[in-house]
């Protein structure tokens, strides 16, 4: 049997580099092999404060750079969460299953909560995320670092749930890349680069023109030494720059440190600069090849097509917990 993947990106702003090296690039790779689902989670995103209208747009532009990325609409399902009603229906089943003290211990949901204030859906986020994986009963799931709580979530939510009711769940895997599993800010490279960062230089766009990547990689936080060299601990700009470029050029990191170690910050920059462009120009040109007509014509035929899949399941799920109409 072919395993299926199931994997989710929220649209909560635009996408950048951390999406691309942590998910996506992954996603594109697993298109060949594997029974994909992806999804931009948008019921997730309405977790924190935001604007319809705004909303709306970003919705549809984080499908378009999705696509941009090379996930292929003939070899997956990509659809939009909230066209697909049987992931909220079986959140509420799991919920039921989940123990509160475990969602109120989420590193996630304590940080937003901090941010943006408590709510219900931001406390049963993992839950719904749970009922993403599982409602299409994927086996593998491709997401950056930051999403292992979650996932260990998922699969204890699995085991209880087939403890229960009876064997419906595989237990899904986590997948996360070698390189670029958490790529950190330009500004801050102790914290992850991330959407909901204040300062646009913290992060590369996806669809950030090349004379603008230039710039954010130039004015990019290192440290005061003069020399390349990887260590996460002691130089984390540099070394971030360095991963990216690895990620972009397929060499490796040692390589990399041979060539730049002592040719100054500046030159290693460019040089890294130049790389990012280069590894984003396919992504550019599909990106001003779609148009936004293109783009809901493939959600919505995703959608219908995974409302089926999602209903098998459920047909089964409600069977086991007795929600069967005879
Ligand atoms: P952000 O923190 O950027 O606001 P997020 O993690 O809250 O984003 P998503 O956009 O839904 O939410 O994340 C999409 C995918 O990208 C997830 O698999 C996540 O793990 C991954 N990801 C996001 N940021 C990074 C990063 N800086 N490094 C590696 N992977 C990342
Ligand atoms: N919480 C994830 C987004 C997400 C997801 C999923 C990822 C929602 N449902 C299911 C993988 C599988 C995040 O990246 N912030």
């Amino acid at each position: 049997m072919t395993k299926r993947v199931f994997s989710g990106i929220q649209p909560s702003g635009e996408l950048h580099l951390g999406t691309l090296l942590g998910a996506l690039d992954n996603w594109r790779r697993m298109q060949d092999e594997y029974d994909c689902y992806y999804c931009v989670v948008d019921l997730h995103a309405m977790t924190v404060p935001y604007d319809p209208v705004e909303f709306r747009r970003i919705r549809l532009e984080t499908a378009k750079v999705i696509l941009a990325a090379g996930i292929d609409p003939d070899r997956v399902l990509f659809y939009y969460q909230s066209q697909v009603p049987q992931h909220p229906e079986l959140a509420w089943i799991l919920g039921t299953i989940t123990g509160l003290g475990q969602l109120q211990r989420m590193t996630q949901f304590k940080e937003k909560a901090d941010k943006a204030g408590q709510n219900l859906g931001l406390l049963a986020y993992p839950v719904l995320m749970a009922a993403d994986i599982l409602v299409h009963k994927a086996h593998v799931v491709p997401v950056g670092d930051d999403q292992t709580q979650h996932l260990e979530l998922t699969r204890d939510l699995a085991e209880r749930f087939n403890g229960r009711f009876g064997e419906e769940f595989p237990i899904p895997e986590r997948i996360t890349p070698k390189i670029g599993a958490r790529v950190m800010s330009l500004q801050d490279p102790l914290s992850k680069m991330s959407k909901s960062d204040p300062d646009p230089r913290s992060r590369i766009l996806l669809t950030d023109d090349p004379d603008v990547i230039r710039k954010k990689v130039k004015v990019a936080v290192t440290d005061s030494e003069r020399y390349v060299e990887y260590d996460r601990t002691r130089k984390p700009g540099i070394s971030n720059l360095l991963e990216i470029m690895s990620f972009f050029s397929g060499r490796s990191i040692d390589d990399l440190v041979d060539q730049f170690h002592d040719s100054g910050y500046g030159v290693f920059k460019e040089a890294v600069a130049e790389a990012i462009i280069e590894g984003l120009a396919p992504l550019r040109t599909r990106y001003k090849e779609l148009s936004d007509a293109d783009v809901a014509h493939i959600l919505q035929k995703g959608a219908l097509d995974a409302r089926q899949r999602a209903e098998e399941t459920m047909v089964s799920v409600r069977r086991a917990v007795g929600l069967d109409s005879h």
